[in-house]
């Protein structure tokens, strides 16, 4: 049994809309294990630490401007495979051509804004998982 790990947050826009129960269920029903769970209003010093490898890109103020929008939903599942399996259950970034079936592609469009709301994030490899995990839950 894999202790893999990945960080999963439901963004400002997910919590805003109801969507927190409803995101969080399609993990469990995958099979993932629920190991931390809390609702956070994120300061700037954590977002600038989370996205880090984003700064200087056209969407980076935007991006954590709109994650200091509202409360997020931030959570630890656990399970073999999970960072690649959140993500193929995320969908792809841009959320109009995401996949239907996924979690953006069923519930995101595009606002018009500087920031795509994509409702969720969940880490892409292990070595963000751990980092991503250090921040959110320290
Ligand atoms: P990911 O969340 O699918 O891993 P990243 O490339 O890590 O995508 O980007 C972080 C977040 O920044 C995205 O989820 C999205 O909210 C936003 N973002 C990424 N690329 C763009 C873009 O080209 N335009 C607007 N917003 C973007
Ligand atoms: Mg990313």
């Amino acid at each position: 049994m894999s202790d893999e790990r990945t960080l999963v947050l439901i963004k400002p826009d997910g919590v805003a809309r109801g969507l927190t129960g409803t995101i969080l269920s399609r993990v469990e029903a995958k099979g993932y294990k629920l190991v931390e769970l809390k609702l956070v209003n994120a300061t700037r010093e954590l977002l600038e630490r989370h996205y880090e490898e984003h700064v200087g890109k056209p969407f980076y103020e935007p991006l954590v401007e709109f994650m200091l929008s509202g409360p997020v939903a931030a959570a630890v599942f656990e399970g073999q495979r999970v960072i690649e399996g959140f993500r193929s259950l995320a969908g792809t970034t841009e959320p109009t051509t995401a996949a239907p079936g996924t979690i953006r592609g069923d519930f995101g469009r595009d606002w018009g804004l500087k920031v795509q709301q994509n409702l969720v994030h969940g880490s892409d490899s292990p070595e963000s998982a751990e980092r991503e995990i250090g921040i959110w839950f320290a």
